[in-house]
């Protein structure tokens, strides 16, 4: 029997003698190891905090302490913590566990994590929520020395130092965010972990000041003084104890028994603690410590030689011709630049990075920042193309819409991993954009049918003197040739790509392709059907949708994008703004008002009802009530 196995709560671990939870943390690795080989998953994060887990869990009792996981992704320890040790299996697939933690799924998950950089904001709530109440709980915020990088943490943490509320922030630093950490605070820690002295320094420094007697004002000032100075220089997280925090560490995050003390020592403290983990991304799988980018968040791979079980023979992926075909304009414009909030990998970007480093540039986990200080660049000459995830880029709704519509700079937004996501599940499937970026005055939006237009819109868009924005999916493209030259698509012009007498599809983006293969089957049950590539979301081809809804009953729109606020509402409201409606019925099929679970893409479209047999069984059904209709 393992020590894991007999894990079914957190109590249970704090039955296991002190001396054999480095055994318990090699059977955890071995755990995760063999369940993200299969499923897919985050490795490094976790394998990380393998005794960071273990230490918090016998330190702490959950759920009536609270652990707030940043990002989330590095959570999978505490499930199989905190009794989910059975289902860990399940990990990321169709209803099973989810891979970032969510209240729903267990009590032990206090808050549903996925975007970065929440943490502290959330804990700090936590803990005035507890003194409100007047409770004794204590709150813990688990953040990597990335997620620090948010715009969004910095306003927790100073909030948290200024209100003194008892509350613990963990600072878990890899030195790597999903690629290297970048900016000025992550040198900051790089210096306070390089320096081996600073740990003995800070307490031979603080008592040395301590034990200087205060006798008279003017030796008081200067004491005062002098500690000043020799705190910057001496005193490592001197930031963290401006901000109001006691800092504690650094700590050697792999250490169990360091660990424990430093937990425990936070736990006695009234005040707001940072404790400084240093931790090794990867830790005990040696592929997976040798790159840990690669390994941050992986598909399935084999365990004896590390190699990822891609498919074979796949088309590229859209983020690779995205990739590619913005090197070639890179060549052929100076005047494009290109960032990325901390995913030079993958966006694609980091291509350009190495072709034009002038013109590139990593800004951290800060969407809200890339946007503005793209709107910066293009007000002074520059196009920048910013490319985010589409489920980031909520972050920067009105650095949008604020610096880049309302000044109408040139400027493009590239959102991958658009419409679902698959296995990530609901923190980050890109499901909004159309809705948030229709409502903006002055943007141009365009979701591409397949690879091959992706390279088009990105050149259109750089092409363009405004604000445009081209979203694709993640994975591979449908292999499309692209070879064609680049030309620019007329704005607001779509393209009829099949032709039929009684309904027309309206579709956009990945559902071209959906709507084309239910044409086929629909016209072998002998409903001829006609399908659009609306190509722009924004601004819509009034002029061809009003002569389809002169010509068709039923005109049906197609997006892998929320109803509410989406493509088909914009369809919809046009036809009613000229009185279309009265004669042509519209059907919008879309992603309904809910949000949508992790799983298989496939799976997830099947449930709602957007896959092919999806869309023919509503169109048929749509057909069949017209025509009873017309026979009343
Ligand atoms: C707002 C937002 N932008 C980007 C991401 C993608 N992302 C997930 S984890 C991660 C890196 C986090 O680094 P760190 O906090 O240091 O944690 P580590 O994985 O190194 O343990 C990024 C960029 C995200 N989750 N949220």
């Amino acid at each position: 029997m393992t020590l894991l196995s007999t894990i079914h709560s957190p109590q249970d671990l704090k039955r296991i003698p002190e001396d054999q939870l480095g055994q318990l943390c090699t059977e955890i690795r071995e755990l995760l190891i063999d369940v993200i080989s299969k499923n897919g998953g985050h490795l490094a994060p976790n394998l990380g905090v393998v005794e960071l887990s273990v230490a918090l869990h016998r330190v702490f009792s959950v759920p009536r302490d609270k652990i707030v996981w940043d990002v989330g992704h590095q959570s999978y320890i505490h499930k199989i913590l905190t009794g989910r040790l059975d289902q860990f299996p399940t990990l990321r697939q169709y209803g099973g566990l989810c891979g970032f933690p969510k209240r729903s799924e267990s009590p032990c998950d206090c808050f549903g994590t996925g975007h970065s950089s929440t943490s502290i904001s959330a804990a700090l709530g936590m803990a005035c929520a507890r003194d409100l109440a007047g409770d004794d709980y204590n709150v813990i915020a688990v953040i990597g020395d990335g997620a620090l990088t948010g715009g969004e943490a910095m306003e927790g943490l100073n909030n948290a130092g200024d209100l003194k509320k008892k509350l613990i922030v963990i600072l878990n630093d890899n030195e790597m965010s999903i690629s290297k950490n970048v900016g000025a605070l992550s040198s900051y820690l790089t210096e306070m972990r390089t320096d081996p002295n600073y740990s003995r320094v800070k307490s031979d420094v603080e008592s040395f000041l301590k034990g200087i007697p205060s006798i008279g004002p003017s030796v008081a000032k200067t004491v005062a003084r002098l500690k000043d100075s020799f705190k910057y220089f001496f005193v490592p997280g001197m930031l963290f104890e401006d901000f109001g925090f006691k800092y504690l560490g650094p700590v050697d995050g792999h250490h169990i028994p360091v660990l424990l003390e430093t937990l425990n020592k936070a736990k006695q403290l009234n005040e707001p603690v940072l404790i400084h983990v240093i931790t090794k991304k990867g830790k005990g799988y040696k592929p997976a410590e040798k790159s840990p980018n690669k390994y941050h968040g992986t598909g399935p791979f084999n365990i004896r030689t590390g190699a990822k079980l891609a498919k074979k023979g796949a088309p590229p992926s859209y983020t690779s011709v995205f990739s590619k075909t913005l090197v070639s304009l890179g060549d052929r414009n100076r005047k494009l630049v290109a960032i990325t909030a901390a995913m030079p990998e993958g966006t694609g970007l980091d291509a350009f990075g190495r072709y034009f480093p002038d013109r590139f540039f990593d800004v951290g986990i800060a969407e809200q920042h890339a946007v503005t200080m793209g709107a910066g660049m293009a007000a002074n000459g520059y196009h920048p193309v910013v490319a985010l995830y589409s489920t980031f880029s909520q972050r920067a709704f009105d650095q949008m819409l604020h610096d880049v519509a309302m000044q109408k700079l040139p400027f493009t937004l590239c959102l991958d991993r658009a419409g679902l996501v698959g296995d990530d599940g609901a923190t980050h499937h890109g499901n909004y954009d159309y809705s948030f970026l229709r409502m903006m005055p002055n943007m141009v939006i365009m979701a591409p049918k397949d690879e091959n237009e992706l390279r088009h819109m990105l050149y259109t868009a750089t092409e363009y003197d405004g604000p445009a924005s081209l979203r694709y999916p993640r994975g591979s493209g449908l292999g499309a040739a692209i070879t064609e030259p680049l030309h620019q698509l007329p704005i607001g012009k779509c393209e009829h790509v099949r032709t039929g007498q009684d309904v027309e599809i309206w579709a956009v983006g990945t559902m071209v392709d959906t709507a084309m293969k239910a044409a086929e089957i629909l016209e072998g049950e002998g409903i001829s059907v006609s399908v659009v590539n609306g190509r722009f979301i924004k601004p819509l081809d009034e002029e061809a949708l009003l002569a389809s809804a002169s010509r068709f009953r039923l005109l049906v729109t197609l997006e892998e994008n929320a109803l509410f606020g989406g493509y088909g509402e914009g369809v919809t409201s046009l036809l009613n703004r000229h009185g279309c409606l009265r004669h042509c019925d519209v059907l919008n099929l879309g992603i309904p008002d809910e949000f949508v679970p992790h799983g298989k893409r496939e799976l997830l479209l099947r449930d709602l009802g957007l896959d092919i047999t999806g869309v023919v069984t509503s169109i048929r059904k749509a057909c069949e009530a017209l025509s009873k209709g017309n026979e009343k």
